[in-house]
C-alpha cells in the first residue's frame, strides 16, 4: 500500500529489485540515477562493502507526474542477493506495492536465479503477500554477454504461469532497457493502485483503506 500525505498532496510507491547475487540490481539504479534528469530524482544511497557487494540497500527516489493533484514519487530500493541477507530482503520487501526481478542471463547463472525466485516467493509470503498479488516485472539482464541463454528458455524457466510477467531483456550495464523496465513496474503499479481505487468505488478520489493509512 502506498503511502500517501493530504496535506502535501503526495503518494509514494515502493519499488523493491530483487534478484540473484551480482546480477545487476545496483547497477540497474546507477544507470536511472545517470539516465533522469537530477531535478527529478535524489540522490543514489548505496550502503556496499569494499568489493560494491550491496550490504543492506540501494535507495533512490524518482518523482513522477502520474496522478492528477498529487506529487507522485517512485521509492527505489535494491536488497543483497546473497543468501545471507535474506533478514534484510525480508525488510525491505515489507509494503513493497511492486517488484523487479532482475535475473543474470548467463548460462551457469540460472540454478541461482532459480534459488532466488524461490526466495522471493517464500518471502512475500510470509510477508502476507504472492507473486500473484503484487505488479511484477522480469528483467532477464546481460544480454550483452556471449554465454547468454536464449530468452525463451529463461521464459520457460521463469515466466511459465497461467497469467506471465511483463519481461524484458537488458543489459545494465550499458543502459539497455533499464528505463523501459522502470516504466513497466511503475505503470503496473499505478494500475494496481488505480484497480483498488475503483473497487472502493469513488474512481476519481484515492481509497479510503490508503487514507486511513496515513
Ligand atoms: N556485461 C554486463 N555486466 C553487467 C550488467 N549488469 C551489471 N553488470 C556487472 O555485474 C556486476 C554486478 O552488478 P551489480 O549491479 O553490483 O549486481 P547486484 O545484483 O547489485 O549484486 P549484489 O548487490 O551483490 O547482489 C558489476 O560488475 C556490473 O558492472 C550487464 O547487463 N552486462
Ligand atoms: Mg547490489
Amino acid at each position: 500500500m502506498p503511502s500517501i500525505n493530504h496535506d502535501d498532496h503526495t503518494i509514494s510507491f515502493k519499488i523493491v529489485y530483487c534478484g540473484t547475487p551480482l546480477g545487476g540490481k545496483t547497477t540497474n539504479l546507477q544507470q536511472i540515477h545517470a539516465k533522469l534528469d537530477p531535478k527529478g530524482c535524489s540522490d543514489l544511497v548505496s550502503l556496499s562493502t569494499a568489493q560494491d557487494r550491496t550490504l543492506f540497500f540501494d535507495f533512490l527516489s524518482v518523482e513522477a507526474d502520474a496522478l492528477p493533484g498529487y506529487k507522485t514519487t517512485f521509492h527505489l530500493y535494491t536488497v543483497p542477493g546473497q543468501v545471507t541477507y535474506n533478514a534484510t530482503l525480508q525488510l525491505v520487501l515489507r509494503q513493497a506495492d511492486g517488484v523487479v526481478f532482475v535475473a543474470d542471463s548467463q548460462m551457469d547463472r540460472q540454478r541461482d536465479n532459480l534459488q532466488s525466485l524461490q526466495s522471493l516467493e517464500a518471502n512475500l509470503r510470509m510477508n502476507g503477500s504472492s507473486l500473484d498479488r503484487l505488479p511484477i516485472v522480469l528483467q532477464y539482464n546481460k544480454r550483452d554477454l556471449p554465454n547468454a541463454a536464449p530468452v525463451e528458455y529463461l521464459e520457460y524457466l521463469f515466466n511459465n504461469r497461467p497469467v506471465p510477467f511483463l519481461s524484458f531483456e537488458s543489459d545494465a550495464r550499458g543502459g539497455r532497457n533499464v528505463l523501459a523496465t522502470l516504466n513497466a513496474i511503475s505503470q503496473a503499479v499505478l494500475h494496481q493502485f488505480r484497480l483498488r481505487t475503483a473497487a472502493e468505488g469513488s474512481p476519481d478520489e484515492l481509497p479510503t483503506a490508503a487514507l486511513s493509512a496515513v
